[in-house]
């Protein structure tokens, strides 16, 4: 009741003042309660902070839509790029036995695990879409352990804000903030409707982050890190997206 009503009078305020002093008194509502998103610094900084702000406060709790399983896509999918760098041929050549996730940063217990380890833990599988920027999407089922799980076994300390997860193609790199982070449908996905993950969608390791954008769901993961600053990273904007024009926030 009390988390309701707090919000119901952030997300007034932000409206009211939105409408009525502009932008900018909203965007400072939304600093006081740390809603600021990384890329806000940009041109569209303003809108950006509205977005993720009343999204945030709105949506927090909420679940992507799921699909039924007539419902998955038939390929050829739409963009299916298998990276095609040396050290992903290399770690493919020996079935991907090397591939190692490793996790640091803001945690008690930094650890590399294996796919085997990853497998190991309890598997989960949502029907959801994948929304491309550009205008195409595509269903299928993913199959993974929930990102939350693997950040419980590290010990995520209680200072963290977000999760910065890298691709072993170079220039791939996101982050998102701890509530899409802990949410139940962002999984480690390492399967695809019934089968292995393949290449062309990500395999062995891909970042499913259901609730936004498909240029958030970064292919083939190899290293993920806790922080509570995303100025270290890159230009400082959150991820790679912002520093190409796209938002750092893709709520969909
Ligand atoms: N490593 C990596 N991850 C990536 C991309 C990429 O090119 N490389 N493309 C992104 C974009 S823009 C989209 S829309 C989706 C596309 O997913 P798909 O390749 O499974 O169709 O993957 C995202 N993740
Ligand atoms: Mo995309």
């Amino acid at each position: 009741m009390k988390e309701i009503s707090r919000r119901k009078l952030i997300l007034g305020g932000l409206a009211a003042t939105a409408g009525v002093s502009g932008l900018g008194v909203a965007a400072r509502i939304a600093q006081e309660y740390g809603l600021i998103p990384p890329d806000h610094g940009g041109i569209y900084g303003l809108g950006e902070t509205l977005n993720y702000a009343s999204q945030r406060l709105l949506t927090r709790h909420s679940l992507a839509r799921e699909f039924s399983r007539s419902q998955i896509s038939k390929p050829p999918l739409a963009n299916e790029i298998a990276p095609f760098n040396e050290a992903y041929k290399r770690l493919q050549a020996g079935g991907f036995v090397d591939w190692r996730l490793t996790v640091d940063g803001l945690v008690d217990r930094p650890a590399a695990f294996s796919l085997a380890q990853l497998k190991s833990y309890p598997s989960r599988s949502q029907i959801t879409m994948v929304q491309c920027e550009e205008g195409w999407s595509y269903i299928a089922e993913w199959i993974g352990v929930p990102l939350s799980h693997v950040l419980d076994l590290v010990g995520v300390q209680p200072h963290a804000r977000y999760v910065v997860y890298f691709s072993i193609e170079p220039d791939w790199w996101e982050s998102i903030d701890m509530a899409d982070a802990l949410h139940p449908q962002t999984f480690l996905t390492y399967g695809m409707n019934g089968d292995e993950l393949p290449a062309g969608n990500g395999g062995p390791l891909r970042m499913r982050v259901s609730r936004q954008l498909g240029y958030k769901s970064v292919k083939f993961i190899t290293h993920l890190t806790v922080t509570d600053n995303l100025k270290r990273f890159g230009k400082g904007l959150g991820s790679a997206s912002p520093e190409g024009g796209y938002a750092w926030y893709a709520g969909i």
